[in-house]
C-alpha cells in the first residue's frame, strides 16, 4: 500500500495513523455515529463543530485523497458576502462572521485579511446590477459601496481607467469587510482541532458506495478499504457530489466544471485589495508572499479532469493585462484547476435528503471557500438536530421541484 508524501505529512501533523494501523482488518467492526465524506474545509469543519458544539465525537471524515487536497487547497480564497437575496446574505454573512474569530477558535492562523473586494463594472448592465446589489446588501446590513471610475483609480492606482481597454471601467462595488485567507490553513486548522477532540480522519480511502437497509435508511459506506458503519452520513464532496449521491440512488441537479487559477512570481506589495471582473472573466489579488493570484472563469464544458482549457487562461491573462498594463511582463509560476459543482440557480444545497440519515452539502460552485466556516457550522447543526437551521432551510433540495430558486448568477462574480 502506498501513501503520498503529503498524506504522511498530514498524518504526522494531525497525529493520525494511516488506515492499516488504525484498522488492521479489511472489514472493521467500527461503527461511527456520523461519517462525513470529503475532507475539505467544509467536511472537516462540520466534524469539528459536531464534536465541539454538540459533543458528537464518534465521527469519521473519509477522504479519497489527502485532507485539503480538493478545492479547499486549490481556490483563490476570496471571502465576501455581497450576494443579492436575503437567504444568501444570511448564509454568507454568517460565514464572514465566523471567519472573524476562526484563527483564535482553532489556534491556527487562517490569515484572514479584510483588504476589500472591488467588483468592476464595465457596461451599463453591470452598473445597474451592482447598484441593485449594493442597495439589497445595505438593507440586509451587509456593507457594500459604489465607487465612481475616479474613486476606483484613487483606491487602486495601478488600474487603467482610460478608454483603451476593450471593457473600460465605469465604476465598481467595494465591500471592505471582504478579503482573503490562507486556503489550506483552514483545512489544517479544522483537521487538527477535530482530531484533538476525537474525530478520525481517514485519508486515501475513496467512498465507493452507500449502503441502505430494507427500509431505505443509510447503514454505512463502502470504501476502497472495506465497509464502515454509520447511521448518519453527510456528503461534502465538492465537484463529485452528484457521483457520491448517485451511490445512494439520488439524482442531483449539479454540473461539474473545471475552474482554473494561476500565480505569478512574487513581487513587492502592489495590489491593496481583491479585484474581480465578471465581464472580462478575470480576477486578481496579491498573496502575503507577494504572488499575484489570478483566477479565470469556468471551462465551457463539463468535465471531472483537474485541468482546464489553455484558451481560458490566455483570455484571463489578456484581460488582466488590459486592466493592469503594469503586469504585462510578469511571469506566471504555476497554474491548476479544481472541479466545481454548479446548481441551476448558482446557490448551494445544504440540508437533509429524502433518504433517512443522509445529509448533503454541495453546489457551492465557484464560491464555497468563503462559506467554509458557515457551511460547516450549519451542516453540523443539521446533522445533530436532524433538521436544518433556519439559515440553511431555504437551501434544501426540494427548492428545485417547488420552484423557490435563489438565483445568484449575477453575484457569483466568476464567469460560468
Ligand atoms: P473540497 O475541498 O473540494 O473537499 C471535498 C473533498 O471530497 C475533496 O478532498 C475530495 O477529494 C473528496 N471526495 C470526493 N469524492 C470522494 C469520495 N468518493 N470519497 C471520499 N472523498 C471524496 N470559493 C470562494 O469562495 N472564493 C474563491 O476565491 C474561490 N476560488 C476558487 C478558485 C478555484 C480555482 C476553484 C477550483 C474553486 C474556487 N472556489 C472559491 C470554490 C471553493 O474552492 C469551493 O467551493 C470550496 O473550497 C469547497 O470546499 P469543500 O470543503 O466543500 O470541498
Ligand atoms: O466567489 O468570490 C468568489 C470567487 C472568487 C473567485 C472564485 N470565486
Amino acid at each position: 500500500m502506498k501513501f503520498s508524501a503529503r498524506s504522511l505529512f498530514a498524518n504526522a501533523l494531525t497525529g493520525h495513523k494511516n488506515w492499516p494501523e488504525q484498522f488492521p482488518d479489511k472489514e472493521p467492526e467500527k461503527q461511527y455515529d456520523v461519517i462525513i465524506v470529503g475532507a475539505g474545509g467544509h467536511g472537516l469543519g462540520a466534524a469539528y463543530y459536531l464534536a465541539k458544539k454538540y459533543g458528537i465525537r464518534n465521527v469519521a471524515v473519509i477522504e479519497k485523497g489527502w485532507l485539503g487536497g480538493g478545492n479547499t487547497g486549490r481556490n483563490t480564497t476570496v471571502i465576501r458576502s455581497n450576494y443579492l437575496y436575503d437567504e444568501s446574505a444570511a448564509i454568507y454573512d454568517h460565514s464572514v462572521d465566523l471567519w472573524d474569530g476562526l484563527s483564535q477558535e482553532l489556534n491556527y492562523n487562517t490569515m484572514f485579511s479584510k483588504r476589500g473586494v472591488l467588483m468592476l463594472a464595465h457596461n451599463i448592465h453591470d452598473v445597474q446590477s451592482f447598484q441593485r446589489h449594493i442597495h439589497a446588501n445595505r438593507l440586509n446590513g451587509v456593507d457594500n459601496q459604489w465607487l465612481s471610475r475616479e474613486d476606483c483609480k484613487a483606491f487602486l492606482p495601478i488600474l487603467d481607467i482610460s478608454e483603451r481597454p476593450h471593457y473600460p471601467v465605469l465604476g465598481g462595488a467595494l465591500q471592505m469587510r471582504a478579503g482573503t485567507a490562507r486556503h489550506d490553513s483552514v483545512a489544517w486548522g479544522y483537521a487538527r482541532a477535530a482530531s484533538q477532540i476525537g474525530v478520525d480522519i481517514i485519508q486515501n480511502c475513496a467512498v465507493t458506495g452507500i449502503r441502505r437497509s430494507k427500509d431505505g435508511a443509510v447503514t454505512g459506506v463502502e470504501t476502497e478499504k472495506g465497509f464502515i458503519k454509520a447511521n448518519k452520513i453527510a456528503v461534502s464532496a465538492a465537484g463529485h457530489s452528484a457521483v457520491v449521491m448517485a451511490m445512494a440512488g439520488l439524482r442531483f441537479p449539479l454540473e461539474s466544471y473545471p475552474l482554473q487559477a494561476l500565480v505569478s512570481e512574487p513581487v513587492k506589495p502592489v495590489m491593496p485589495c481583491v479585484v474581480m471582473s465578471n465581464a472580462v472573466h478575470a480576477y486578481i489579488s496579491q498573496s502575503d508572499k507577494g504572488e499575484l493570484v489570478i483566477g479565470a472563469g469556468t471551462d465551457q464544458y463539463t468535465s471531472y479532469s483537474q485541468r482546464g482549457a489553455l484558451h481560458i487562461l490566455e483570455h484571463t491573462l489578456m484581460s488582466i493585462c488590459e486592466l493592469f498594463p503594469i503586469f504585462k511582463r510578469m511571469r506566471m509560476l504555476r497554474s491548476w484547476a479544481g472541479i466545481v459543482d454548479v446548481t441551476p440557480d448558482r446557490s448551494p444545497i445544504l440540508g437533509k435528503t429524502p433518504i433517512e440519515g443522509l445529509y448533503v452539502n454541495c453546489g457551492w460552485g465557484t464560491g464555497g471557500f468563503k462559506a467554509t466556516p458557515g457551511a460547516a457550522d450549519l451542516l453540523a447543526y443539521t446533522i445533530a438536530h436532524d433538521e436544518p437551521h433556519k439559515i440553511n432551510a431555504p437551501f434544501n433540495l426540494d427548492r428545485f421541484t417547488g420552484g423557490r430558486l435563489i438565483d445568484e448568477a449575477a453575484a457569483a462574480a466568476v464567469a460560468h
